[in-house]
């Protein structure tokens, strides 16, 4: 009698959970402009898949550049990039405009 319920217990759980893992998929915006990132720095949950779009309000090209986080993608002026984040281990990861590094350096933490 009471193998029925427990299938019916598993199944709304399961519900649950996929529901979750959809929601933790979340934007985060930044913007380039005077060669900074703006925010710089951001804080993201592990193991998760954030999208961090990338706006370049500069009127110079730049590229996303992270050696940490395996990404580098040219933004044109005006333009935005996507760059997807997938199930980062805990720790803190650098970014920088390739063409700007000077100025333009950010870090995701990741906990
Ligand atoms: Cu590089």
């Amino acid at each position: 009698m009471l193998k029925f319920p427990a299938l019916v217990s598993a199944v709304l759980i399961g519900g649950v959970i996929s529901t979750v893992a959809h929601a933790e998929t979340q934007t985060i915006d930044m913007v380039i402009k005077d060669h900074k990132f703006s925010p710089a720095e951001i804080t993201i949950p592990a193991n998760t898949s954030v999208i961090l779009q990338v706006k370049n309000a500069d009127h110079a090209v730049e590229e996303f550049d992270s050696h940490d986080l395996r990404r580098e993608k040219i933004i044109a002026p005006g333009m935005t990039a996507k760059i997807k984040l997938d199930g980062l281990a805990p720790g803190v990861y650098s970014f920088m405009g390739e063409f700007h590094s000077s100025t333009a350096q950010g870090k995701v933490h990741v906990k």
